[in-house]
């Protein structure tokens, strides 16, 4: 069986941490572009000269040039400028909006059967433009925010629990950003949900409210240690993870900006909510039911979603 291709449009700092989880987990062969000259195909060296040493088998390719994405199973991207002093938030919208239209167009041209797996930010605005330009079914577009959000929580849950990672679940919903919703509810240990767990004297509320809140605020923590440049790593292995779903035809449950058609109450943006990811990509959107207060948060973040994707001028 020929190896699978996953094309990665933007070979920075997420760009190059993906190739090397997929080299690592041997998911297919990689093309790096970005228009970064010969860098993607530095980057796309060095990875391939890790590979005897790390005994992976995966072909590695940097290009300048979107004729190289042809034929992708998977595409990834992270293509986009950062915010820079005396940018307003619209200029970054609007400017990383332009990038989403070239990364579309040429989507649509040499690969329009792949699925398409969007981190740029703002993330729920990004994605929708790329549909949109790429044309291709909605259930084949969709946002990289809720892997990473729910990673977070689910970490800073473990450390509170003195428990495994792998035994904590948890849900984030809404748009990626300041109002994005961490669902204690339906967060658990072991199928224990949180507020039991309050009940059981394991935590307070107190100290639930301030994690949810330093998940809300775990994008700028990285941000402010790092100094330049936001976080890399925990944002590729998420990426990673829904294209092995993908791939793999595993319909893992995983929170994801995806299209909603009515579901929520919401028709035509992207919002984070829990889906079914398989072979034919998005295969369900699953509807939770929402107390009052959490339907409120995630209404409230829907409509920053929308005021995003209102400031879009193309
Ligand atoms: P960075 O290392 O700057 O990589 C971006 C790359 O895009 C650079 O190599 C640029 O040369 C390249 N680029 C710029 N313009 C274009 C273009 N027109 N076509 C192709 N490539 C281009 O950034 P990064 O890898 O750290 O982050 C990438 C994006 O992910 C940014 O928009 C971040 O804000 C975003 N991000 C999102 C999350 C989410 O959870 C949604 C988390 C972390 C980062």
């Amino acid at each position: 069986m020929a190896r699978k291709k996953l094309a990665l449009i933007g070979a920075g700092q997420i760009g190059g941490t993906l190739a090397h989880l997929i080299g690592l987990k041997e998911l297919g062969d990689v093309t790096l572009f970005d228009v970064a000259e010969s860098m993607p195909a530095g980057k796309a060296l060095d990875l391939v000269e890790s590979s005897p040493v790390s005994g992976f088998n995966a072909a590695f390719t940097g290009t300048n040039d979107y004729a190289g994405i042809e034929g992708a199973d998977v595409v990834i991207v992270t293509a986009g400028i950062p915010r820079k002093p005396g940018m307003s938030r619209d200029d970054l919208l609007n400017t990383n909006a332009g990038v989403m239209k070239a990364v579309g167009e040429s989507i649509k041209r040499y690969c329009p059967d792949a699925f398409v797996i969007c981190i740029t930010n703002p993330l729920d605005a990004m994605v929708w433009v790329l549909q949109q330009v790429a044309g291709l079914p909605a259930q084949k577009v969709v946002g990289m925010a809720g892997v990473l959000d729910s990673a977070r929580f689910r970490y800073f849950l473990a450390e509170e629990f003195k428990v495994s990672v792998e035994d904590v679940t948890a849900f984030v919903l809404g748009g990626h950003g300041d109002s994005m919703v961490p669902l204690v509810r339906y967060s658990t240990v072991a199928g224990i949900p949180l507020p039991d767990l309050v009940k059981m004297g394991w935590t307070t509320k107190e100290k639930l409210d301030s994690i949810v809140q330093r998940t809300r605020d775990g994008g700028a923590e990285i941000v402010s240690l790092l100094k330049t440049g936001s976080a890399f790593y925990a944002p590729a292995a998420s990426a990673v993870q829904m294209a092995e779903s993908y791939l793999k035809d595993q319909r893992r449950v995983l929170p994801c900006a995806a299209q909603l058609t009515g579901q929520y109450g919401v028709s035509g943006l992207y919002v984070g909510v829990p889906t079914v990811i398989g072979a034919a990509g998005v295969e369900k959107i699953i509807e939770i039911e929402l107390a009052s207060d959490e339907k409120a948060a995630f209404d409230k973040s829907v409509a920053a979603v929308k005021s995003l994707c209102d400031a879009v001028k193309l």
